[in-house]
């Protein structure tokens, strides 16, 4: 079978076809290649372009894989998008990418990329725990700015996409403690949401029948998607908001709308599901009692803990939020979302927790949550099959779990994790949960539990 090229494109079904023509000039390098950014930004940047034009192709650059710069490369830079639901299935291809690097064996032309003064945003999707001093990305983002300043410092903003709280000050922080940062490169914050799972034998089973060539690329995802981006672009920005993005001066309770509801409740689905036996997310929601209990944990502890945008409610976007983890059409797997609970579970569920507390409201759901990440991490499902410790803290969380005494309170002292006041009442809630789940299993746990 033939690969997706630009050579290929006339054969493709029309309305499969790039809504751009590709002679668009580099304006945007992206950093971290994976399914979400293909499926989210590069789909608005496409938008964008056809709306209301510009040169912002993107420059892909990836920090580690080689095989998708491969990929992308053998196929002149596109890939397909697939969106599925119990309606059906549509595929389009996206031309919005004009450059493909690796950036281990290609270090100095990112760095003269970087410096470019025709780039005008850097976009980043690497994951919560990339955010560190020292990492790889910041250490790329440093080597970029500190040429950029040597080419005069042209203007710049730099995007994290990641679902951070406060994504921007984050990395702008991290950035900040090696180069001393001009004022022409800013750092907007953003919200950042579909559903994306990671791409598998199906998908690209998919496309090949959808469009007739094999695309090593291509990515599958809800049809829902939503960015929330702080308009602060001093070298200009694609017309995203043409697209269909919000640009907005005030992302924050945006952030805190996204993170501590749809991804809050999609970890807890996802520990819950996976020591279920559940393989899906959207299997697990048919858990007897789990629905009515994310109802709770969302209308008693996630909606009395912020306060979201003006005119939205937390309890009917968290409905929302059911109905897409519901659909039947998007395998994603309850060990995906489950990974890196480190790193994810201060934002999604533990601040929650804390202002649930600040408000002397007892956070039981939130303590469900913990006590399901700590049975998750204990390694075993309730059928006996053994779950997989992938996290950027496994060595510590295993050393805790190998030490004498409970494992509840060797688990909460880890303070990379967990804030020092998570003790006394929370520290109770969560060794009753933690007793429950493995005296009698999660799913008399989770009937037994609204
Ligand atoms: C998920 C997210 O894997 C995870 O932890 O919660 O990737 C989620 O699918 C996205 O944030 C949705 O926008």
């Amino acid at each position: 079978m033939a690969r997706l090229s630009r050579a290929a494109l006339a054969a493709l079904p029309a309305d499969a076809r790039p809504t751009i023509d590709g002679d668009a000039g580099v304006g945007i390098v992206h950093l971290g290649v994976g399914a979400f950014h293909r499926a989210h930004q590069a789909v608005y940047t496409e938008d964008a372009i056809a709306a209301g034009g510009g040169d912002w192709a993107i420059a892909e650059v990836a920090p580690n894989s080689a095989a998708v710069v491969d990929a992308l490369r053998a196929q002149d830079g596109l890939f397909s998008v697939t969106s599925l639901s119990g309606a059906g299935a549509r595929t389009r291809v996206i031309g919005a990418v004009g450059r493909v690097l690796h950036a281990p064996s290609e270090r100095s032309a990112v760095t003269d990329l970087l410096a470019d003064p025709a780039i005008r945003v850097v976009t980043l999707t690497v994951t919560e725990k990339a955010y560190q001093p020292g990492s790889a990305m910041v250490k790329l983002l440093v080597d970029g700015i500190r040429a950029r300043i040597s080419a005069g410092a042209p203007p710049l903003a730099v995007v994290s996409c990641d679902n951070l709280p406060s994504n921007g000050s984050q990395l702008r922080a991290l950035v900040a403690e090696a180069v001393p940062l001009p004022t022409s490169v800013t750092f907007p914050r953003t919200m950042v949401d579909r559903i994306v799972p990671a791409s598998t034998a199906e998908t690209y089973a998919l496309v090949r029948s959808a469009l007739g060539v094999d695309d090593l690329a291509a990515v599958e995802a809800e049809p829902y998607l939503q960015w929330v981006i702080e308009d602060d672009f001093p070298g200009g920005r694609p017309a995203w908001d043409l697209a269909g993005a919000v640009l907005t001066d005030d992302v924050a309770p945006w952030e805190q709308l996204k993170l501590r509801t749809l991804n809050g409740v999609h970890s807890t689905v996802a520990y819950l599901g996976a020591l279920a036996g559940y393989e899906t997310i959207a299997e697990a929601l048919l858990m007897p009692g789990l629905t009515d209990l994310l109802r709770r944990f969302i209308a008693d502890e996630i909606a009395v803990s912020f306060t979201p945008p003006p005119g939205v409610s937390v309890v009917a976007y968290g409905e929302e939020v059911l109905e897409r983890f519901a659909n039947p059409a998007i395998r994603h797997r309850t060990i995906q979302v489950a990974m890196d609970g480190s790193q994810k579970l201060p934002y999604r569920v533990l601040r929650t927790v804390l202002d649930v507390r600040a408000r002397g409201l007892s956070p039981r759901f939130g303590a469900l949550v913990v006590a399901a990440w700590m049975r998750f991490a204990e390694g075993t499902a309730d059928n006996g099959e053994a779950l997989p410790l992938n996290d950027p803290l496994a060595a510590q969380i295993r050393a805790e779990l190998a030490g004498p005494g409970s494992v509840v309170d060797r688990l909460l002292s880890l303070t990379e994790i967990f804030p020092a006041e998570l003790t006394g009442d929370f520290r109770d809630l969560v060794a009753e949960w933690h007793r429950d789940l493995s005296t009698h299993g999660v799913r008399a746990t989770v009937a037994g539990a609204s």
